[in-house]
């Protein structure tokens, strides 16, 4: 400490990298925030959202700071601000009045991801008042990945272990804008003279100091995983010790690879099988590390394209050994988030979690065995709108931005409109905050606490270094004291929360694993000590305690147990629809200045990048009479909607392909859901399926679309 300037080592909560930071703080206030090149996971990796977007949330001038009750109609912008006494009593009325009603199924909460501290706490306040439905947003994102490890009993998630790796092969990823870790040692692997391989379709900054860039047509990875298999196996480049030992269903696999040759795959992607078989070659002299994104998720196939990877990273003999895909390590005694939600005593009973929305057709991903234990997305916003299979009628939502970041806003609008009740806690009024009738003002990550398991062997800890701004509470003082309220009532199930602060909920976490409060907010981490290759100690998650390349759990329920290959959705379309919308449209690209939805209030984000792009390749630009930088809108197959973006010509993207961002909208502009409905591609892109089989993904990638001048 200088004089009144404090340095305190904490962890970026901005997003999963979970860098490790240095706050500076002055008089009470953050006024810095800098990389940590003592943290184990990040090593001084860093990005802007974390130097800035962090800070300029906190301080923002239109921050929600205060709790606000909607006096006009709903969206239509006027607000009263009220006290927390009697927002959380009118919150606990609402939900009260609905589950009177009509039954604790008909209350949901809303949430992003179920790895952080607000991602357990809405689902068991939610399971406190009787409802097992929780929206994550993970059907968009990493949860056919997330069922894929499961049901291949494969826990490698996040174990990508570039820095010591000879090759990474790199699928449907852009580490460079979106994870700043996994770039520097991306860029370090080829200062080494390690090889990378990359799987996209665009040219990203991976692409470009490859070894190899396969650029596959947009939802055929699979086929490329299928083929890189059947190589290794007939030229004997597989892990044959590993997979006798470790892996059950080999065998089956490989009569199942035998009909996907490079050959065939050539014909189904059209990449040259040369450069299959090459990239096999390479990557099966290892150690090779799978680096994977969401180019490979979030799609009607994903979990089979991840089976083909993931399957490919088992018989490669990659699993656990340095420079291959780390296992997950957790030191004993310690609970992570995903542990807790999946806890016994905090579950609701089984014939209540089997009514969550979704179970019947998604067991994997809905179900009482599913893997974060959320509804399907779309099913929810069907049981609004119609009341099947029973209502829905009042939502608790926090950390997620449905209106922009789901397809089919004009769905969700409507959806979210038609609610009895509606309560939003968030840091700025969002589009979603927009159609509340309670709003709550939320703490950000230098005000409140956090413990994660991080790769690595350390847990980081997100330190509440300053006090918060307004009233701005965090989500889980914010539940204790709604659940208090709705006890009062007699409307509670069974209460969750046997914590009553912050603070004993992380103590609760930290469990008997040794790490102190003291450890954790002296360096902002604590490492653990994890050990490789310990499989005989340490089972796989799969029924036999193997890796499954045969999955029995997928056998049970009757869907394909060995990796396969389903061509993409727009394959199936007819003449006439192809000659409507004759592109193809990616989703999602990354910007280093926004997180999804987020940041967009600020100058600085905006100067950088002041609106939404949508890149085109020069020869389809061409095709069109388009030139660079004129407004088109776009319209996909599936939906009546629309979206506006700026063209960029770039041979960045294939010919006939076109690509853009997501999450944009345009902070405190009163037109069209503050742009919601104008510049923000969701409104362009349908929620209803195809569905991903085992996760209930849907495509947000590769879908037929059609661009005309704006
Ligand atoms: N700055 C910043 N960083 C972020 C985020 C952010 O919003 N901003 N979001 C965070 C989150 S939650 C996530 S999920 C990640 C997402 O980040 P990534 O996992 O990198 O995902 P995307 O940027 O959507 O797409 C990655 C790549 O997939 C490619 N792709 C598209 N379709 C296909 C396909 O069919 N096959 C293959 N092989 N590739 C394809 C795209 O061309 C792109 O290069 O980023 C995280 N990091
Ligand atoms: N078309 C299309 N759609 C996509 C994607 C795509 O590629 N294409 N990507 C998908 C992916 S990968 C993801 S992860 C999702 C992201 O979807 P969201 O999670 O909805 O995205 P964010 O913009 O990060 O929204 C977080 C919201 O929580 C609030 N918030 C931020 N920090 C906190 C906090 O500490 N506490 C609370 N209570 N609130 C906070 C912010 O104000 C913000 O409104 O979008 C998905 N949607
Ligand atoms: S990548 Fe950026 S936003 Fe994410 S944790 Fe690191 S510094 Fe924060
Ligand atoms: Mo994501």
């Amino acid at each position: 400490m200088t004089g009144d300037t404090e340095i305190v080592p904490t962890t970026c909560a901005e997003c999963s990298a979970h860098c490790g930071a240095l706050l500076t703080i002055r008089d009470g206030r953050v006024t810095h925030v800098a990389p940590n090149p003592e943290h184990p996971y990040s090593k001084g990796a860093f990005c802007i959202k974390g130097i800035r977007g962090l800070t300029g949330v906190t301080y923002h001038g239109k921050r929600l700071l205060h709790p606000f009750r909607r006096v006009g109609e709903r969206g239509a912008g006027e607000w009263q601000r009220i006290g927390w006494d009697q927002a959380l009593d009118e919150i606990a009325d609402g939900l009260a009045a609905a589950r009177a009603k009509y039954g604790p199924l008909s209350l949901a909460g809303a949430v992003s991801n179920a790895n952080c501290n607000r991602g357990v706490t809405i689902p068991l306040l939610l399971r406190s008042l009787g409802s097992p439905n929780v929206l994550i947003n993970q059907d968009l994102c990493g949860g056919c990945r997330g069922v894929s490890s499961r049901v291949t009993g494969l826990d490698i998630n996040r174990g990508e272990d570039i820095d010591h790796a000879r090759c990474a092969l790199v699928v449907g990823r852009n580490s460079y804008a979106a994870n700043p870790v996994e770039w520097t040692a991306l860029k370090n692997l080829k200062k080494r003279g390690g090889r990378i391989i990359v799987l996209d379709p665009k040219r990203t900054p991976a692409a470009e100091i490859s070894d190899i860039w396969l650029r596959a047509r947009p939802g055929t990875d699979a086929v490329i995983g299928l083929a890189m298999m059947h190589v290794l196996i007939r030229e004997h480049l597989y892990a044959e010790d590993f997979v006798a030992r470790w892996c059950v269903g080999f065998d089956a696999l490989r009569e199942r690879v035998e009909g996907f040759t490079p050959q065939f795959a050539e014909s189904q992607c059209g990449v040259a099988t040369d450069e299959i078989v090459r990239a096999a070659r390479i990557y099966a002299d290892g150690p090779s590390t799978f680096v994977s994104g969401h180019g490979i998720d979030a799609f009607s196939a994903g979990v089979q394209t991840f089976r083909a990877f993931h399957c490919l990273v088992a018989i490669s003999g990659n699993v656990d050994r340095e420079g291959g895909n780390l296992r997950v390590k957790k030191p004993l005694g310690f609970r992570d988030y995903g542990q807790v939600v999946h806890d016994p005593q905090f579950r609701l009973p089984r014939e209540i979690e089997e009514q969550r929305l979704g179970a019947a057709q998604f067991p994997l991903w809905s179900g009482p065995e599913g893997w974060q234990a959320a509804c399907h997305n779309p099913s929810v916003m069907e049981a609004v709108l119609t009341g099947r299979p029973y209502p829905l009628r009042a939502m608790y939502i926090s950390g997620v931005n449905p209106v922009v970041t789901y397809p089919d806003t004009h769905r969700t609008v409507a959806a979210l409109r038609s609610l009895d009740f509606l309560a939003v806690a968030s840091d700025m009024m969002t589009p979603t905050a927009a159609l509340a009738d309670i709003v709550l003002p939320k703490t950000t990550g230098v005000e409140e606490e956090d413990v994660k398991l991080s790769p690595g062997g350390c847990i980081t800890y997100t330190n509440p270094a300053v006090p918060p701004q307004g009233e701005a509470r965090c989500d889980l003082d914010i539940a204790i004291a709604l659940l208090d309220r709705m006890q009062a009532r007699g409307t509670v199930t069974k209460n969750l929360f046997r914590w009553r602060t912050q603070r004993e909920f992380t103590q609760y976490l930290l469990g008997d694993s040794g790490i102190s409060m003291g450890d954790l907010q002296r360096d902002g981490f604590a490492r653990f000590d994890t050990r490789l290759g310990d499989f005989a100690e340490r089972p796989f998650p799969a029924p036999g305690g193997k890796i499954e390349l045969y999955s029995s759990r997928l056998a049970a329920l009757s869907l394909d147990p060995l990796p396969g290959f389903t061509p993409p959705a727009a394959d199936a379309s007819t003449p006439e629809i192809r000659a409507q919308f004759p592109l193809l449209l990616l989703t999602g690209d990354r910007e280093k200045t926004y997180h999804h939805s987020r940041f967009r209030e600020q100058d600085w984000a905006q100067k950088v990048s002041p609106e939404p792009r949508l890149l085109i390749h020069p020869d389809t630009a061409r095709d069109l009479s388009f030139a660079d930088d004129i407004w088109v809108r776009i319209e996909t197959e599936r939906l009546p909607g629309s979206c506006l973006a700026k063209l960029k010509v770039t041979e960045a993207t294939p010919p006939g392909v076109v690509s853009t961002g997501m999450g944009w909208w345009r902070p405190g502009t009163d037109n069209d859901f503050q742009g919601a409905f104008a510049i923000n591609i969701n409104a362009a892109m349908s929620y209803d399926g195809p569905w991903d089989p085992m996760s209930g993904s849907a495509d947000t990638r590769g879908l037929r679309c059609r661009i005309t001048r704006a």
